[in-house]
């Protein structure tokens, strides 16, 4: 259509055939702007990414909500027609990713409510996502009297207040509502490393772009894995599904693991003494530097059951998933947990000297850490089973031995954390120091132990944080 007033217009028309004029006119506009190219003003807005939050899955979205309302037939083509394929409506398959879309969709204000890809299924009468034709989750969040009675126009949507407050709905697919795309980001990640092991028969894996390291068929004292760094490689990912050896041997545990231990070398990003006790849900960025191998080290006493799934993948130098370096962990959801190693078995570990980095969501101004609410879920030092002189919240300067320090703010130790801590300097970044000793003895042995007049770190078992990135 070619530009044209409607002042030009009236000069050359009168009365109902103005009328008419002004009627094609605005009709044209109207279908013009139908037609505008949808790539580029699609209509969209980018909220968030979530990854999995384990490099197995490769399973990394990214999301964004409409700025207008359809209905659900028209807001799922939508998502196909604006980013293709590898896009629909959102399916939320983990509790992970609802509670971090439902942080992304903070600034979206209240009472709005998303269509999902989440259908009824009456041949089955099971609620399922479209995208994949997963079930929905037992965990799934209903509003009280949802689902009621579906049919087979019921489709699932989103009741959004807050963060905190967003139940799920049973609506039909004929009104019209906001909704949320889901793009599967690309993998960015390297070929499956090749990794040499001195260890059983069996002691890789290799599953799609997947290296995983577990015990093989047979107990062998040490098992030592080699990961070469492959052409363009920067990084390697383990992920610890599954990891238990021995730890200490000493009553109380004094963190040395003097048992069993796990030892990485060639890294050049932390510097930490041996690990041992369990990592289960761990994660570790592992920076080659100049090193050609990374080698991973599992030395065990005697066979006691000890068990690993160990997933290795290598990241490439301009891959978008490498951690920023110097960063041991690196987690990348709106929110999440952050554990030191072997708080699973509640004993805190010595000579640990690193990084755990959060990855800025671009809306996000402020971060947010606070211990994950149990009892004994941050006590890095002091004394944890009775009150002695060392104990409490401690923060600053009177921490010396064993602390967290929350980049932009300062070093917190003792035995609980200050309710919530906010930040707003970038990058969001906690350090760990945990020196070379847990237990704390008098230097004369022959004296005991007096928790109560003097300084000592006794049943610490580390800490538990929850970090969340807020808008404001
Ligand atoms: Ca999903
Ligand atoms: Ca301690
Ligand atoms: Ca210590």
């Amino acid at each position: 259509m070619t530009h044209c007033s409607l002042e030009g217009l009236s000069k050359t028309m009168s009365g109902k055939t103005l009328l008419l004029a002004i009627l094609v006119f605005l009709a044209a506009s109207f279908s013009q702007n139908d037609a505008a190219p949808k790539k580029k003003e699609p209509g969209m807005t980018y909220i968030g990414h979530f990854s999995g939050g384990n490099a197995r899955s490769f399973q990394a979205s990214d999301y964004y909500v409409s700025d207008n309302a359809a209905t659900w037939t028209i807001a799922n083509n939508n998502c196909k027609a604006i980013f293709g394929d590898i896009a629909s409506l959102v399916s939320l398959e983990s509790e992970d990713e609802k509670n971090s879309l439902n942080a992304m969709l903070e600034d979206y204000g209240a009472g709005i409510t998303y269509w999902t890809s989440g259908i009824y299924d009456p041949s089955g009468a099971v609620w399922r996502w479209t995208s994949n034709n997963a079930p929905i989750g037992n965990w799934a969040p209903w509003g009280t009297g949802y689902p009621g009675s579906p049919t087979s126009v019921s489709r699932l949507a989103i009741l959004y207040l807050n963060q905190f407050s967003a139940n799920w709905v049973s609506i039909y697919n004929t009104q019209k509502n906001s909704f949320i795309c889901e793009v599967q980001s690309t993998p960015t990640t390297a070929p499956p490393p090749t990794v040499t092991y001195q260890c059983s028969t069996g002691a890789t894996v290799v599953t799609n772009n997947l290296a995983r390291l577990v015990p093989g068929t047979e107990f062998h004292q040490l098992c030592r894995y080699v990961v070469p760094k492959q052409s363009g490689a920067c990084q390697i990912r383990l992920d610890f599904s599954r990891f238990q050896i021995a730890e200490d041997t000493d009553t109380p545990v004094t963190g040395s693991c003097d048992a069993d231990t796990f030892t990485i070398s060639g890294n050049t990003n932390a510097r930490f003494g041996p690990l041992c006790g369990n990592l289960d849900g761990q994660h570790m960025y592992l920076d080659y530097g100049t090193s050609e191998n990374i080698n991973l080290d599992i030395f065990m006493v005697a066979f006691i059951g000890q068990t690993w799934d160990i997933g290795v993948t290598q990241i490439k130098c301009d891959s978008t998933d490498k951690a920023p370096s110097g960063c041991l962990q690196y987690f990348t959801e709106q929110r999440g947990t952050v554990k030191s190693f072997n708080f699973n078995l509640g004993h805190q570990l010595n000579n640990q000297d690193y990084s755990v980095c959060v990855k800025t969501n671009p809306s996000m101004k402020r971060i947010e850490w606070r211990s994950c609410g149990g009892d004994k879920d941050f006590s890095i030092s002091g004394e944890t089973e009775t009150s002695g002189p060392d104990v409490g919240g401690q923060s600053g300067d009177s921490c010396t031995r064993d602390w967290v320090m929350i980049y932009g703010d300062t070093k917190y130790c003792g035995t609980w954390f200050p309710g919530v801590v906010t930040t707003s300097t970038q990058p969001f970044t906690m350090n760990v120091h945990f020196d070379e000793v847990e237990v704390r003895f008098p230097s004369d042995p022959s004296i005991p132990v007096d928790c109560t007049i003097q300084s000592c770190d006794l049943f610490n078992p580390g800490f538990c944080l929850i970090y969340s990135q807020t808008p404001n």
